[in-house]
């Protein structure tokens, strides 16, 4: 199997080179649930488990193999065993449901990412969504695209559109629907061969849909939408890198509850560009802009200029990261000695073998 078709290229043939030793060879995660991987590889696609040595020096969720990442692996009796995940590139993740405060990453390596919204008046488009997806997108290394989807069954997609516009300043955005067909050949042109496209969003709005289409055969499985609320029934339970039959890569995703933030408070920086230019004319350069003499925040706000909803979203979001940044620096420290012991204890083991 030639890996160009997967996304193989010189990034990657470079950072693996560093690697390469005897019946070593390159892979990529197909798909992944629950520490058990798909890898395609040069001679076949093979069920993966990452090595011992791996789990004993990952730290972190976010150390181990997910879809789209490209691996060292090493074929026994037609498993891929799993040495080496090699740099990525660009990685889409947030921060995992629940308390405690660690990175889950998503998908690796992508190229483009389709933020997938969905029209039909429920809960599956919203502003502050649109900023929470952004930020991340934009966090990831990859170059964000917006779908509002369901087009047919709204009656006034192009005020959705203009609104989307001012959240998403020089993002491409594009109005789709399945059932009229209305923006799916527009889709097709970002469809490049070796090129990685992750399609993510909340449940039901349609990712697995718009990926049939756009491969012309009912290759996911697509669900309904609960009556009751309008939501998705989280009908795709796992990740999956899909080779199209023009060469391109598509990843669908299971649809997300909630996007919880990841990183610092610098990953605001690209998709609240409005509010980080006005606030180069604050007083101070500090300025927190919920208060302080001369912000120009404040002033653009009293001006009209800067939506408030918008401005509060962004306070939000600032405020969730820093906590969330205390929280990480808290859990670093604890892992570090935890991991140190048991890798004190396996160089021990490995001694007296
Ligand atoms: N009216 C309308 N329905 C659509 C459109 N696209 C998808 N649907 C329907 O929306 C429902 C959910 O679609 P899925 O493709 O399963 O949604 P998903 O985003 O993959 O959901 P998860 O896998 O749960 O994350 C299905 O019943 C689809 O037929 C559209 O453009 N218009
Ligand atoms: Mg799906
Ligand atoms: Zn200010």
């Amino acid at each position: 199997m030639n890996l160009d078709k997967w996304g193989w290229n010189r990034y990657f043939k470079e950072k693996f080179a560093l690697n390469v030793y005897e019946g070593i060879v390159p892979g990529r995660i197909i798909k992944e649930s629950k520490h058990i991987y798909q890898v395609v590889t040069e001679t076949g696609s093979y069920k993966g488990q990452v090595s011992g040595h791996f789990m004993y020096t990952a730290v972190n969720s976010s150390d181990y193999p997910t879809v789209g990442d490209w691996v060292a692996v090493e074929i026994k009796d037609d498993t891929a065993v799993i040495n080496k995940l090699i740099e990525r590139r660009s990685s889409f993740s947030r921060k995992q449901a629940g308390i405690e405060a660690s990175e889950q990453i998503i998908a690796a390596n992508v190229d483009m990412i389709f933020l997938v919204f969905s029209l039909e008046g429920g809960r599956n488009y919203s502003s502050g969504a649109v900023e929470r997806f952004l930020t991340r997108a934009w966090d990831s290394g990859a170059t964000p695209v917006i779908i509002l989807n369901k087009s047919d069954l709204c009656s006034d997609s192009e005020d959705f559109v203009y609104q989307t516009e001012a959240l998403a300043p020089g993002v491409y955005i594009h109005l789709t629907s399945t059932v009229t067909g209305e923006g799916i050949e527009e889709l097709k042109n970002y469809i490049r061969p070796g090129m990685t496209l992750m399609f993510t969003g909340f449940s039901g709005v349609g990712k697995s849909t718009l990926i049939n289409a756009l491969y012309g055969e009912e290759l996911m499985r697509t669900g309904g939408i609960r009556e009751s609320d309008q939501k998705g029934k989280h009908t795709t339970t796992h990740k999956e890198l899909l080779l199209m039959k023009n060469g391109g890569l598509l990843i669908d995703t299971p649809g997300l509850k909630e996007l919880q933030l990841w990183g610092s408070e610098d990953s605001l920086g690209d998709s609240f560009e409005d509010i980080r230019s006005i606030s180069e004319d604050c007083r101070f350069t500090d300025c927190s802009h919920s208060g302080e003499p001369g912000c120009a925040v404040q002033q653009a706000l009293a001006d009209g200029e800067l939506d408030y909803r918008r401005y509060q979203n962004y306070l939000d979001m600032k405020k969730e990261l820093k906590y969330l940044d205390s929280k990480v620096s808290a859990k670093a420290n604890l892992d570090k000695k935890a991991k140190g012991k048991q890798l004190a204890k396996y160089i021990k083991q490995i001694k007296k073998r």
